[in-house]
């Protein structure tokens, strides 16, 4: 156990020291200061989970910290070089609460670690918090979760529940698997048969549903002003069955086959080097670029079972191609890595095991020899759909399952694929796969608290040369910290599972 780890806060800061010294107490009359670009926007963020989760109301102010306040100041010498673009430090005292950061993210996610610090009965007075100097900044830039709207449907509503809850772990991405064999979940203007008849239904016949384009505009902007990217995913051109099933004329025989609501997959395929179904990509790739104002459009590429190998490379070369001419970076699953002809910065995504079989290595490898970058998401860890334990109520096993809150956490992105280290990661990304999860309760069950390892993962210090994985993640040392962060979705109403090996305390009544 290290110094840090009795600071309790999730990812584990790079640095943090308990100070001595009397607490900071947030005093009736409290400000928060703001000093420049961008501080006034994650001031109204703070202001305004201090007064839903603590029923204080406090005002913003452009001057500079009277004692009592807290400030948060954004120039490029609070943090330096190179962790500007999302480092911060944090320090609270009897005098103030002060966050610095050379960037708005940093600011950001500063307030995210103060927030983990506020008591749980901070409703109640007095608030204080204990003395406290961090200095902290991500290991790697793209720290995702994926969510899977396609299976099942969540509202923009729930979408919003869920990216309040990821980035109280400083989870930047939110990849969304916009559609799959089971529907089609994004409007598009000019192939409106995708969500008028594709978004009708889901697995298990649920009832579907879709975002219109302002909806997901919207869900974009709400991301953005948390700080996260999202990363819309048009999965093909297997798992598109919802697609097939909207318009005739994108199958061989003309014939649109039923939709689809069990759980299999690798069993549809968009047509390779058919003029229909190249405008049909042309269209929806443009409609989704234009609504996209992140760098990354993800065009899935995994499990194609049906379709030929050639086919599969000619399908990936024309739709990564068409993402590039959007001004968009492709992204896909590790399979896409058998093409040789992906635009050059084109991203992979690995999702087979923590030791690599048959190909997936050197499929994922391809991506950096073409010039491009990696997200680490290997299933028998990141994957939050697995079952925690055999025989549980939600959730799948096949990936050398049950997942343990232990499994997730012990690991390394840079010890999976030989030869790819940190150089060539982006970050690493949980996806929550949803064909048995029904509700957004059932989701936050299987996301929480595994999300809060894999973000550790991605967030916190890389194990050193010589430290094995099991040493640098002490799990006997993060399982207190994630006790006091249940005692933060508890208060916030987010749904976690109670898992046997985490000390978890009683819940407070707020
Ligand atoms: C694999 S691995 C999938 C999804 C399933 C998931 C279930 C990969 C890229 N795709 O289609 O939903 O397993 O765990």
């Amino acid at each position: 156990m290290s110094a840090n780890d009795d600071v309790p806060v999730i990812p584990r800061p790079v640095e943090a020291e308990r100070l001595d010294g009397a607490p900071f107490t947030l005093a009736p009359g409290a400000r928060v200061s703001v000093a420049g670009a961008g501080a006034a926007d994650v001031a109204e963020l703070l202001v305004a989970e201090l007064a839903s989760d603590c029923r204080r109301d406090l005002s913003i102010v452009h001057e500079p910290p009277a004692y009592g306040d807290i400030a948060i100041v954004i120039a490029p010498d609070e943090t330096p070089e190179p962790h500007r673009a999302e480092g911060y430090s944090l320090a609270v005292t009897a005098e103030g609460v002060r966050i610095g950061a050379a960037s708005a993210a940093g600011a950001f996610w500063g307030v995210q670690t103060l927030r983990q610090l506020v008591p749980v009965e901070c409703a109640s007075d007095p608030l204080t918090i204990a003395p406290v100097s961090i200095h902290d900044h991500p290991r790697f830039g793209y720290r995702g979760a994926m969510l899977d709207v396609a299976r099942h449907f969540f509202t923009p509503d729930e979408v919003k529940r869920f990216i309040d809850a990821i980035v109280l772990l400083k989870v930047n991405h939110l990849h969304l698997h916009l559609t799959d064999d089971q529907g089609w979940r994004i409007h598009i203007e000019s192939w409106p048969n995708l969500t008028a008849h594709g978004a009708s239904t889901g697995s298990d016949g649920s009832a579907g549903g879709f975002y219109t384009q302002d909806e997901f505009r919207d869900l974009v902007a709400y991301a953005a002003a948390r700080q996260v990217t999202i990363v819309p995913e048009l999965d093909m051109p297997g798992h598109t069955n919802a697609a097939l099933a909207s318009y005739p004329e994108l199958n061989a025989s003309g014939i649109a086959p039923l939709l689809y609501t069990g759980s299999k997959v690798g069993f549809s395929t968009l047509l390779s080097d058919d003029e229909t179904t190249k405008r049909f990509l042309a269209d929806v790739i443009g409609e989704v670029a234009a609504l996209t104002p992140g760098p990354y459009l993800h065009i899935g590429g995994d499990e194609c079972l049906s379709t030929s190998p050639a086919d599969f490379l000619t399908f990936i070369a024309h739709a990564a191609a068409l993402v590039a001419a959007t001004g968009k970076t492709p992204a896909g699953w590790h399979e896409m890595g058998t093409s040789d002809q992906l635009p050059e910065g084109t991203v992979g995504q690995y999702w087979d095991f923590v030791v690599p079989r048959g190909s997936s290595a050197d499929e994922t490898l391809s991506f950096v020899r073409q010039g491009g970058a990696v997200i680490m998401s290997p299933a028998d860890v990141a994957y939050l759909d697995i079952v925690y334990e055999d025989g549980d109520r939600l959730g799948q096993d096949w990936a050398d399952g049950p997942t343990t809150v232990r499994g997730a956490y012990v690991w390394d992105p840079a010890r999976i694929v030989p030869g790819l280290g940190d150089a060539h990661i982006l970050g690493v990304e949980a996806p929550v796969w949803t064909e048995t999860l029904a509700t957004i309760d059932d989701v936050e069950e299987m996301v929480f608290p595994r999300l809060a390892a894999v973000a550790e993962v991605g967030w916190s210090t890389a194990p050193t040369d010589t430290e094995s994985v099991e040493t640098a993640r002490d799990f006997d040392a993060f399982a207190p910290r994630l006790a006091a962060l249940g005692q933060h979705w508890a208060a916030a109403g987010t749904n976690f599972r109670r898992v046997p090996e985490v000390p978890w305390r009683e819940s407070v009544t707020v």
